[in-house]
């Protein structure tokens, strides 16, 4: 998998070649690269914002900019002339779908581009699977308050594959910390990537049980007068498993009512179904 990430502030990503993301690099898994946006102005101040059309606080990104970037990245001619004219116009026969077919041919497979963004629907475990899936993920990460809403709509109109989510609800100043938690919850899915495959099966929101996991417990049994659960010690496995099942489901119906919401009542048994 290639993924690259655009963003003003590029040595974010310098983490990325450390703990496990890092190994996958090495193994040549996953190649990371951050570049930065204000590579693809042209003004002396390299500014990559402007005020917001209709009035308001803050700043917005401009979308000429992003686009002779994104352009760029997904090997793409420039589309046609910029309303500053910076971009030179290029006429031509080109198809419907060819610069998807460009894109494709370019570099490495259909890429998907992603723009993190706290007003766009939540990115779940399922999104990040799908997105394992790609050859070629772009990042932009937006800062201020955001980037110009034609830049995504411009290019879901080529017939690329544009996605805009938020992390949770809470805000944060720009996209990066959006962009490293996305892409870690994406490449740690990617085979080979886990020392342990068999980690990710078992964990909370994949499989067969999406829920909260079970507790954990190791070695002392008996640690400062606490007492590990009788049950884990019993080396009875029927009854180890039933203890896990029964506590994940406390606990998420205590801490995530939602998730039981969502969860299907096929998976339940007689013994579930009572309490
Ligand atoms: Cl994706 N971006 C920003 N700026 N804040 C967020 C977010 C994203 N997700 C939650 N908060």
């Amino acid at each position: 998998m290639k993924i690259d990430i655009v963003s003003v502030f590029p040595e974010y990503f310098e983490v990325a070649g450390l703990s496990l993301l890092g190994k996958a690099q090495d193994k040549g898994l996953v190649t990371v690269k951050a570049h930065n946006l204000r590579d693809w102005t042209h003004d002396v101040h390299h500014s990559v914002d402007d005020t917001p059309v209709g009035g308001g606080a803050g700043m917005v990104m401009k979308p000429q900019v992003w686009a002779e970037c994104l352009d760029d990245l997904l090997g793409l001619d420039a589309a046609g002339a910029e309303e500053t004219g910076d971009a030179q116009a290029t006429p031509t026969e080109r198809s419907e779908d060819a610069p998807v077919q460009q894109a494709r041919d370019g570099r490495g497979g259909r890429p998907v581009l992603i723009f993190p963004n706290p007003s766009a629907p939540l990115f779940k475990q399922a999104d990040a699977a799908e997105l394992s899936q790609a050859d070629h993920l772009i990042f932009g990460c937006g800062r201020y308050e955001g980037y110009d809403a034609r830049i995504p709509d411009y290019y879901r109109g080529q017939g690329l594959d544009v996605r805009e989510y938020s992390i949770g609800d809470y805000v944060l100043n720009g996209g990066e910390v959006a962009v490293s938690v996305m892409m870690e919850a994406i490449a740690r899915l990617l085979p080979g990537f886990m020392g342990n495959p068999a980690s990710i099966e078992e964990e909370s929101y994949t499989g067969a049980k999406p829920l909260l996991e079970y507790r954990q417990y190791t070695r002392p049994t008996n640690w400062r007068g606490m007492e590990v659960p009788q049950v884990l010690i019993s080396g009875d496995h029927a009854k180890v498993d039933r203890f896990r099942w029964d506590e994940a489901l406390e606990r998420t119906s205590r801490i995530r009512p939602d998730l039981i919401e969502r969860l299907d009542c096929s998976q339940l048994d007689k013994h579930d179904l009572a309490k």
